[in-house]
């Protein structure tokens, strides 16, 4: 076993705690704008945009630093359609009897249904797939850490990152999800997480009006 090599820490300027007091607030009231869209107009998106948001979400803390992601930018419209086309299938399967009442009186408020059009009109989809282990080039298994949790860290970044730079997102996670893997043919130590949809929001779009929990109920002090 060998010792890492380490380097000074950067970055972390001298703020007075009144500059760390605003940054922290300003941070939260722009992600208070955060809503996940489900009315997407076509309008295009500068490419750059989404992997400079792609390359944040490749900066999230993770299991002994093994990186277990893989993000897919799609733009093509043929494989959209094939992506939305197989995503309707699972879903109307979902809405049509899998899912239990309970879940769907759960969704009821959110008015989602098996449609999903914005898979074709939003320019950007963005499919994130988790590594269950590395592969390496000679085809050995590498044993990766805390996947989900992860994935799941790199995927809030990058939802943070695409929001800041002012576009709207939607997380979206047809179940099950095998078809990502054949549609995008990514390697059998890789399966989707979610399916990350980019771009702006239609004319006059609307979202269901939702409550927080209220600060107290989310945070608890010692
Ligand atoms: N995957 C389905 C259902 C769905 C499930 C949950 I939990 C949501 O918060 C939203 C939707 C769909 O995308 O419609």
């Amino acid at each position: 076993m060998s010792a890492g090599t380490f380097e000074p820490l950067k970055g972390y300027d001298e703020l007075t705690n009144a500059q760390r007091v605003s940054r922290a607030e300003h941070f939260s009231k722009a992600m208070e704008n955060r809503r996940t869209v489900r009315d997407f107009s076509d309008k295009p998106v500068p490419r750059e945009i989404i992997d400079c948001a792609i390359r944040t979400a490749g900066l999230a803390p993770n299991g002994a630093n093994m990186q277990p992601w893989h993000f897919v930018v799609v733009s093509d419209p043929e494989i959209k359609a094939k992506i939305r086309a197989a995503a309707e299938e699972e879903e109307r399967a979902f809405y049509g009897g899998k899912a239990s009442d309970e879940w769907l009186e759960a969704l009821a408020p959110l008015g989602t249904d098996a449609n999903k059009p914005f898979l074709e009109t939003a320019p950007y989809l963005i499919v994130v797939f988790q590594q269950s282990y590395g592969l390496t080039e000679a085809g050995e298994r590498v044993k990766h850490y805390y996947v989900q949790e992860s994935v799941g860290i790199a995927c809030g970044f990058l939802l943070s990152a695409l929001h800041m730079a002012g576009l709207a997102t939607l997380t979206h996670t047809p179940s099950p999800m095998g078809f990502l893997r054949d549609i995008l043919r990514r390697p059998k130590n890789e399966k989707a997480m979610m399916i990350i949809v980019a771009g702006h929001p239609a004319k006059g779009a609307q979202v269901p009006r939702i409550s927080k929990k209220p600060f107290d109920e989310i945070c608890s002090s010692f």
